[in-house]
């Protein structure tokens, strides 16, 4: 007994827990859900507003689509149900586009050049896909009120050399544009919406794969963008989250790099610039 306890001292010491301490942090369960060849992007939320999860998966080697996995609350599905998408669906985020408070799908087409909504019109239902011109190889989106008229806009990163977001402003349910804003960098292929220098309008920031850098584009706060400003981040900046992440209120930004396998946290000066 006495060796028991002098062990079970050792292992707290050590920072092991006793077996009668232990609880598991994650659950060992995965499950995998058939979807198509290519599968491209997952996003997650309550579609058909049952307060279940729903996932979301974009696909398009052979045949262009969006399957839908209806959650059962469990992390498993029940059912799903697959939309045609246009050539080659990259992104897709799932937003109320119309205002029926029923939640849409956006599909960013990178074999296209153009954005697709999705509209659903009742519970696990949608009527027919409405497709919009976006800029070339549109590779990721970002939704939010840009121009402060309470309606979702939309914004996309094209994937090309002279890399470009385009912007849709939503009229009445409809996307109107793009307007074409240039980065000043190459190949963005992630773009996402924040206020960095606290002004109430949304402002955006790209991740430059092949510049290996991130670009903002100050938001006017009327659906327009101001000259890009880029900075330095890592070798093939892939990815990238806005999030506070040192104590005080500016937007940092977390970066990952594809060519060095890192990630580089750059913290936000509250004025739209970023150090490394
Ligand atoms: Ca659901
Ligand atoms: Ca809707
Ligand atoms: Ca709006
Ligand atoms: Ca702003």
């Amino acid at each position: 007994m006495r060796n028991l306890r002098a062990a079970t001292a050792a292992l707290l010491l050590l920072g092991f827990s006793t077996p009668a301490d232990a609880a598991p942090v994650f659950s060992a369960r995965s499950m995998f859900f058939d979807v198509a060849n290519g599968t491209q992007r997952v996003a997650v939320g309550d579609v058909d507003g049952d307060n279940r999860p729903d996932y979301v998966a974009t696909h398009g080697t052979l045949s262009f689509g969006v399957t839908l996995f209806w959650g059962e609350g469990d992390g498993s599905y029940g059912s799903k149900l697959t939309l045609t998408a246009a050539a080659n669906p990259k992104d897709v985020v799932i937003a109320d586009m119309n205002g029926d408070g029923r939640k849409d799908l956006v599909v960013s087409n990178s074999g296209a050049a153009s954005v697709s909504v999705f509209p659903a019109t009742g519970v696990r239902t949608f009527g027919a896909r409405v497709d919009y011109p976006a800029g070339n190889q549109p590779a990721s989106i970002a939704v939010g009120d840009l121009d402060g008229d309470g309606d979702q806009d939309v914004v996309i990163a094209n994937q090309v050399v002279t890399g470009t977001v385009s912007v849709l402003l939503n009229v009445a349910g409809v996307l109107a544009g793009p307007s074409g804003y240039g980065t000043s960098s190459s190949t963005p292929i992630q773009v996402a919406l924040g206020d960095l220098n606290a002004d109430g309008k949304l402002d955006a920031v790209t991740a430059n794969s092949s510049s290996s850098s991130i670009s903002v584009l100050l938001g006017n706060g009327n659906g327009t963008f101001g000259t890009a400003t880029t900075f330095a981040s890592g070798n093939g900046t892939y990815s990238l989250a806005l999030a506070r992440l040192d104590g005080d209120t500016n937007l940092d930004v977390a970066v990952a790099n594809n060519n060095v396998d890192s990630l580089n946290v750059m913290m936000g000066n509250g004025a739209g610039g970023f150090g490394r």
